[in-house]
């Protein structure tokens, strides 16, 4: 095995070490643990040659500069922020191989037309806040500052952890790289679903990213005695919220060739075994390639849940927290990298969507994307059994390779 695809290994090892929580791999955003991944990678940045700053959201973005007039930059990057009981692959992957072409560049000596940017974004899963992708939307000037208002469960604002990591969340907007000055974006990442497994390829090409939108919805009912309350005079919040995630379910299941509709998330107060459950609070994530028909599937959903609520006397808040469109990765990036994974050996081309939501979502509002998927065993991911061989993260590494020559080669 190549000694990059070994540092690779062994870094994923240790990041996948940093966690908040003792007997499973947590990092959400600001957390110690990912304060402390963060120096981690900084020190890793460094080391690969690159210039590195960390940015007032908390991305760790390394460059190598390009001397050549006018150069764009290419930004390589992936996450460093995790979901709870994670993988230790999913977003640190993308990250380190960033880290390893950047090596690779600096100590080759080799002077390439654009300027290369390894990024490690700060939050894209969104665990802590509901708020996917606040790394990218910093980078691509996309910040919402509403978001700052919202709270975790332990009732902290987003506000008030972006300054405990001493950041400053009023120059956000001067960390963006304009959209002028972007060549493209390039992320490998864990499939994390089972087509290369069933087709036995280590890695393949994105052609896009489905559309995702993320609703929070709130039940009020009436707290009462389990003993005492009549079963048909009761404003049960469990059994409403219990109603429309099986209509949830029973959706995503009639239209399973374009849809998937989750609820992930859900809290349940007061939460004790013998109080009908006054609130419950939970997440619906649903995605679609298909914008307008997750447009609609969205709207009917909510129709499904006043009419719930109106049949159980009970109030339900539907509050859309995060929409965005399906993304189509760029033809001519896709190009460079299709000549990067054909010379790096990989026998059979494919090309094929993203399910899982990626930076790239928000970066594609400003450049052109390309993602690059590797097999995941099983395609199993957002679980500690997630698993990427040596021998395909080192087919990763070597097609993207090749694609930043073929890339460099395009533009001179
Ligand atoms: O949820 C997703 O698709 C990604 O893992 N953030
Ligand atoms: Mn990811
Ligand atoms: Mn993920």
């Amino acid at each position: 095995m190549h000694p990059r695809t070994q540092r690779i290994l062994q870094r994923l090892e240790k990041l996948g070490s940093i966690s908040d929580a003792p007997n499973c791999l947590s990092r959400f955003y600001g957390t110690t643990a990912h304060i402390q991944s963060r120096k981690v990678l900084i020190e890793w940045m460094e080391s690969a040659g690159m210039t590195v700053h960390c940015d007032n959201i908390g991305n760790v973005r390394g460059i190598l500069k390009s001397k050549a007039p006018n150069a764009k930059h290419l930004v390589v990057a992936s996450h460093y922020d995790s979901v709870f009981d994670a993988g230790k692959y999913d977003g640190p992957l993308g990250v380190l191989l960033g880290i390893e072409i950047a090596q690779q560049v600096s100590e080759s000596g080799q002077d390439l037309p654009f300027h290369l940017q390894v990024v490690a974004f700060a939050d894209e899963e969104g665990g802590r806040f509901n708020t996917a992708y606040l790394g990218s939307g910093v980078l691509a000037g996309y910040f919402d500052k509403t978001w700052l208002s919202r709270k975790d469960d332990a009732g902290e604002t987003l506000d008030s952890v972006i300054q405990k990591m001493g950041h400053h969340i009023d120059l956000v907007n001067d960390e963006a790289i304009p959209k002028e000055d972007w060549l493209g974006y390039y992320e490998v990442h864990i499939e994390q679903g089972p087509v290369l497994c069933d087709k036995d390829l280590p890695v393949c090409l994105v052609s896009g990213i489905a559309g995702q939108t993320r609703v929070d919805i709130h039940w009020k009912g009436m707290a009462g005695h389990a003993g005492t309350s009549p079963m048909d005079l009761r404003q049960d919040a469990l059994c409403a919220a219990a109603e429309l995630t099986l209509i949830i379910e029973a959706l995503g299941k009639k239209h399973k060739e374009k849809l998937v509709a989750t609820v992930g998330k859900m809290i349940v107060g007061p939460n004790s075994s013998n109080v009908i459950p006054g609130t419950v609070y939970h997440t619906l994530d649903i995605r679609s390639m298909q914008d307008h028909f997750l447009a609609e599937m969205v709207a009917y959903l909510e129709q499904q849940a006043l009419t719930i609520a109106k049949k159980r006397g009970l109030h339900c808040e539907w509050k859309v927290m995060q929409s965005n469109p399906s993304v189509d990765c760029d033809p001519q990036l896709s190009a460079a990298l299709e000549k990067g994974i054909k010379k790096s050996g990989v026998r059979e081309l494919l090309s094929i969507p993203s399910g899982a939501g990626h930076d790239g979502v928000m970066i594609s509002k400003v450049a052109p994307i390309s993602m690059l998927f590797v097999r995941c065993t099983d395609g199993i991911s957002h679980n500690p059994a997630e698993y990427c061989s040596p021998e395909d993260i080192e087919a990763a590494l070597f097609a993207s390779d090749a694609f930043l020559e073929a890339l460099a080669d395009s533009i001179k």
